[in-house]
């Protein structure tokens, strides 16, 4: 006890000069005393007292001292585990501070995981759960030695705070919201518990198309929320590019292979091939008149003047044929598409998330004959989740933008060098606890040059704590690649941030979904509503849709034609299990619902 006390009263109140001079004027006290006590050990009874006590105050010192070279020796250990810290976690991704975490999700959550990877099964004698294993089977791998990974436990478990950090709002959410969006949901749900891991608006044909992972099935409705066609998929769906300009008739659909963290190679690529060519036509008594569209539950969306529907979705008609275009594939969870190697046939991006592998590649197509007659490897590395697609030096040739968001968490620039050959740029780096989810390319600021926007929340991993620091960030393009934080709004569990002047004053606003948000405390997390208040400056509004559902993906478009953006969202009514209440919420919710908004409807009437 006695040496907790005097370390903390050398660690913490002490500063080094102070203990310095203390200790000198202790030694000089001791040699006084000493010097008394063997000049005149024959003195008075009082006098022999206080020699008592003179020999105590020399003792204290040396107890001190003891109880501080116990103290130095800790200090010693822990600077050199901060140093293997430095040297070995920060050589795979970006070096993890120890207040990021609490001490106990470190020491028995992260750190386990992170030994196996450096082939190390214990920590001070004691097994940690799982065996060493390494990618390779039947093979381990010890790259540090058990010494020096205690050293580094020890590190982070002293350093680290005893509570998790607390999040914190300058400015708190406000509610009501501004009265945007009005809440659409289908008559025909897609069944009971939905896990919907995918929705997309195709403003072209007006249509809303939903993934639901529990029967890998895919729906497609109308934008009256009618279905149009249900059909079954390889396996749950991640992605899909919608019909448009660059497939024609064709949607490109992207299957996960398997939902949870695998290195098996089930992933795959499905065309969809529309088996009914029937010509546009008008939709009968929609002929350029603002009109409340039925099988519709509340609201009153507007129907455009350019709302023309394909005749074969408004009987329900739809034929969608699926065909294998690639599989094998490490979990594929994007899909972009552009010529990356210049030879006027279109080629496909595809971000294989993998696990412990994974890879940013691009396929060639031969689109007559629907299959990838090639896969070119851009970067093999797991944990791409996002890629967007620019022409960023103006060359011609399309450059990519990636944020990986497993292990080494980072924005990555592709400068497209020619045939398809590719120069990476790490722009952003994120420590690995951050789980990064989504980011976005937009010029906020409209100084002509696009900042990121980056959400991070994913929280399925080994640290399941609440982090303040999860939310919704802006980093400022200051030209050369070079960024700057901007903004940060603390969201628990940000998935996705889409960014679109919804409210039509001639700024970005943006909505942001959770997943992992803090449902015991503040469910309205789930769905929050950003309003630009000029430059960089945001007004957070709670939505009251975030009640509804489980929101884990999220489409925006003019679903309706009438000049203002709309919002379809995606409800996986699973997990996180330990909110009760919630859960229940969740299942019987909607698989979808669409957000209407009312922008350009209010403007009218005014
Ligand atoms: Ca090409
Ligand atoms: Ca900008
Ligand atoms: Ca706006
Ligand atoms: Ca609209």
């Amino acid at each position: 006890m006695w040496q907790k006390y005097s370390c903390m009263l050398c660690r913490y109140l002490l500063p080094m000069k102070l203990k310095y001079l203390l200790f000198n004027d202790w030694l000089s006290r001791c040699e006084y005393n000493v010097q008394v006590w063997f000049k005149d050990p024959l003195g008075g009874r009082s006098k022999e007292r206080k020699h008592w006590v003179n020999l105590a105050w020399c003792l204290l010192p040396t107890l001190l001292l003891l109880a501080c070279n116990n103290d130095m020796d800790r200090i010693n250990r822990v600077k050199r585990g901060s140093e293997l810290a430095q040297q070995y976690c920060a050589s795979c991704h970006a070096f993890p501070e120890p207040r990021l975490l609490d001490k106990t999700t470190w020491e028995k959550d992260v750190l386990p995981a992170m030994g196996e990877r450096l082939g190390i099964n214990s920590f001070n004698g004691s097994y940690y759960r799982k065996p060493v294993l390494s990618d390779k089977p039947g093979a381990t791998t010890n790259q540090i030695s058990t010494e020096d990974w205690d050293l580094l436990v020890e590190y982070y478990t002293t350093v680290a705070p005893w509570q998790p950090l607390r999040q914190h709002r300058d400015e708190p959410f406000k509610s009501p919201a501004p009265p945007l969006f009005t809440v659409h949901e289908p008559d025909e749900q897609m069944g009971e518990a939905p896990l919907a891991s995918y929705v997309g608006m195709d403003t072209l044909h007006q249509r809303i198309w939903v993934a639901d992972g529990q029967d890998s099935t895919l729906h497609i409705y109308n934008n009256r929320l009618e279905p149009l066609q249900q059909l079954r998929t390889a396996s749950i769906v991640s992605d899909i590019i919608l019909p448009g300009a660059f497939t024609g008739n064709r949607a490109y659909v992207t299957c996960l292979g398997t939902l949870y963290p695998s290195d098996a190679l089930r992933g795959s690529i499905e065309t969809l091939q529309d088996g009914v060519k029937a010509p546009l036509k008008a939709l009968p008594g929609l002929n350029g008149q603002a009109k409340a569209l039925p099988g519709l539950k509340a609201g009153s969306m507007q129907a455009a003047k350019s709302l023309a529907l394909p005749a074969d979705s408004a009987q329900n008609t739809l034929q969608w044929l699926p065909e294998v275009l690639k599989d094998h594939l490490p979990r594929p969870v994007q899909l972009q598409y552009a010529d990356f190697n210049q030879d006027g046939s279109p080629d496909l991006l595809v971000c294989g998330f993998g696990y412990n592998n994974g890879a940013l590649s691009w396929l060639e197509l031969d689109t007559a004959r629907q299959v990838a007659v090639k896969e070119h490897i851009i970067f093999p590395r797991a944990g791409a989740i996002k890629a967007w697609i620019r022409d960023e030096n103006h060359d011609g040739r399309p450059d990519i933008w990636v944020l990986f968001a497993q292990g080494d968490e980072s924005i990555w620039y592709f400068e497209n060098t020619g045939n398809g050959n590719f120069t990476p740029q790490r722009i952003l780096q994120f420590p690995p606890v951050y789980g990064s989810s989504s980011f976005t390319l937009q010029d906020i600021d409209h100084d002509g040059l696009e900042d990121i926007i980056y959400t991070c929340g994913d929280n399925a991993d080994l640290s399941r704590i609440l982090k303040p620091y999860h939310g919704v960030y802006i980093y400022k393009n200051k030209g050369r690649h070079k960024f700057i934080q901007q903004y940060f709004y603390p969201v628990n569990g940000c998935y996705k941030a889409i960014v679109k002047d919804f409210d039509l004053d001639g700024d970005e606003d943006m909505l942001t979904i959770s997943f992992f948000g803090d449902y015991g405390l503040q469910p309205q997390e789930g769905l929050l509503y950003f309003e630009n208040q000029g430059g960089i400056n945001y007004t957070v509004y709670t939505l009251p849709a975030s009640r509804l559902g489980h929101w884990i993906c999220m489409d925006a478009g003019d679903i309706d034609g009438d000049g203002d953006i709309d919002v379809v969202l995606g409800n996986f009514s699973q997990g996180p299990a330990n909110f009760p209440g919630m859960g229940s919420q969740w299942r019987n919710g909607p698989g979808f619902i669409l957000l209407e908004n009312n922008t350009r409807a209010a403007r009218k009437k005014n």
